[in-house]
């Protein structure tokens, strides 16, 4: 069976999610990233030696990490689902163009900010990156219900994932209320709830 290796609320979220939105039969591990130990009492850099989350292992013991790359695996064994566009169609580079773009300009701009090292000068700079990422984000989804296509894909899993650490840094995602509204819409389906459920990131669902 395949394990995904996560962190509640880290950017193993969208990966946790692709998995629920995939109907494939997974199984969890946490891992403690500061110790780099995993729930089971195992070595993380074992499992992945670069040390971070996600990692997706195979019932072989072969290990897939990156974030973009475990998605796109994710989506590919169920392509009837759209969780992402054919290989080869023009759609599927222009997904791949939002994981890139959430990967190198969202994804790593939030974290200095998650570092308690992160010096005034350098929060500065990282808050300043992220306005000016998150003007131009507004502007596109203003017409948009998802970012690829007319249906929710792994994008939209990579994307409501990192929106939600603005409430963790004081990031004010509010001042764009297109962005509030997909978080809600994103928010509203099944999957995305199991996976919030299950990392202990829903305070009380029954
Ligand atoms: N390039 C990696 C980055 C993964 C990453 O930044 N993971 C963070 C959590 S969001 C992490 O585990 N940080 C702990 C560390 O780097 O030690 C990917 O896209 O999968």
């Amino acid at each position: 069976m395949l394990k995904l290796y996560y962190s509640p609320g880290a950017c193993s979220l969208a990966a946790h999610i692709a998995l629920c939105e995939s109907g494939l039969s997974f199984e969890l591990e946490k891992v403690d990233l500061a110790s780099r130990r995993t729930a089971s009492g195992g070595d993380y850099l074992s499992i992945n030696s670069k040390g971070y989350v996600p990692a997706l292992q195979f019932a072989d013991g072969s290990v897939l990490t990156e974030g973009p790359a475990i998605l796109q695996y994710v989506a590919d064994q169920n392509p009837g689902l759209r969780l992402a566009p054919p290989v080869g169609s023009r759609e599927r580079y222009q997904l791949q163009a939002w994981l890139n773009f959430f990967s190198s300009e969202l994804h790593k701009q939030y974290s200095p900010l998650f570092n308690p090292a992160c010096t005034a000068e350098q929060r500065q700079t990282a808050i300043a990156a992220l306005e000016r990422r998150y003007i131009w984000l507004a502007n596109e989804l203003r017409d948009r219900t998802y970012l690829v296509g007319d249906c929710f894909t792994i994008a939209d899993a990579y994307l409501f994932t990192v929106n939600g650490w603005g409430a963790f840094i004081g990031f004010d995602l509010g001042r764009w209320p297109v962005i509030g509204a997909y978080q809600q819409r994103i928010a509203a389906r099944q999957a995305v709830q199991a996976a919030l459920r299950a990392e202990g990131l829903l305070k009380d669902m029954t």
